[in-house]
């Protein structure tokens, strides 16, 4: 059983719209604490978080609300460093995908503190490896991965000598929708990404233990950042980017179930819901069912089947 920390992100500046600020107390309403003690997990709720005023960064054309998203990234870098260090399992509730700047910077730390490497899985429609020169938008959620690989070092967000993530140890998985430039650079990087059609052909279950065995193999710590819009819209509406053609529930719940058999998961976030979007909870009710198979929750009492 673990001890789980529940760490409210309710960022919205990072997206180019809002809501989703909204998140943490959604997924608090839909019963995330609640399901995880059932499962006899000890839950913390250190509530939201608050950020630190980042005001000597300047504004930057290509990135909105730098100061804002730069005090989310600071105050979770820090949050969830501590977190992890006192032996707790970080639970960040989302928020929009900026916040993983600092969720996964704080986990890079405590991995390198350990001497461990860290692989990230990142589950989303979009690679979000933007810089502020590449993005078509400007908006930082769609930047985070490339940041902390250390690929977007236009302003001192986090300081520059902090322990970055190797992109090849960045595990992509549903990935539809990737712009021009964003796919010269995962290529240029050596991001590993499984899209769509590679879930259609490999099947899940067989890249997941691909994926699983690599971190095993290197004794590694398994970040796992789950964006809304990896679902598809169809069972999950409640985010402002939806792609049509995502992971189906049951491709969703093999993916947690298979993580949880692993063991090989420290920390979490769940991101990009937003609730001025959804319809009547159902995304936020989806959200807190997938954490409940990652935290070992499971129909039957058995292992899923491996090889
Ligand atoms: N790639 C687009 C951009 O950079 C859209 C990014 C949207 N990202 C998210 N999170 N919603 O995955 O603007
Ligand atoms: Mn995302
Ligand atoms: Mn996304
Ligand atoms: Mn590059």
């Amino acid at each position: 059983m673990k001890s789980i920390t529940l760490i409210g992100a309710p960022i919205e500046e990072g997206s180019g719209r809002r809501g989703a600020a909204m998140g943490p107390a959604a997924l608090r309403i839909a019963g995330i604490d609640t399901v995880l003690a059932e499962l006899g997990h000890t839950i913390h709720d250190d509530g939201d978080i608050r950020p630190l005023p980042a005001r000597d960064l300047a504004n930057h054309p290509g990135a909105n609300n730098l100061q804002t998203v730069a005090a989310f990234a600071r105050a979770l870098n820090d949050a969830v460093h501590d977190t992890a260090r006192r032996g707790h399992f970080p639970l960040i509730l989302g928020g929009d995908h900026a916040l993983s700047m600092g969720s996964v910077s704080g986990m890079a730390r405590y991995a390198q503190e350990v001497g461990r490497p860290l692989f990230v899985l990142w589950l989303d429609a979009h690679a979000d490896f933007n810089s502020p020169v590449t993005s078509p938008s400007g908006n930082m959620h769609g930047m985070p991965v490339a940041f902390f690989c250390g690929q977007a070092e236009f302003a001192p967000v986090l300081p520059k000598d902090r322990p970055l993530v190797d992109p090849k140890r960045v595990y992509q998985v549903g990935i539809r929708s990737v712009d021009e430039r964003e796919r010269e650079e995962i290529a240029e990087h050596g991001v590993n990404v499984y899209d769509m059609r590679a879930i259609d052909e490999m099947g899940m279950a067989q890249i997941m233990r691909k994926i699983l065995d690599e971190v095993r193999v290197s004794n590694g710590l398994l970040h796992v950042s789950l964006d809304v819009d990896f679902i598809d819209p169809e069972i999950a509406p409640g985010v402002g980017t939806t792609v049509p053609g995502g992971a189906t529930f049951r491709e969703a719940h093999l993916i947690m179930e298979m993580l949880c058999d692993s063991g090989l998961v420290s920390s979490l976030d769940v991101v990009e819901l937003n609730p001025f979007l959804d319809d009547r909870g159902k995304s936020a009710r989806i959200l807190v069912e997938l954490t409940a198979s990652l935290f070992g929750r499971r129909i039957l009492d058995r292992p899923t089947r491996s090889a």
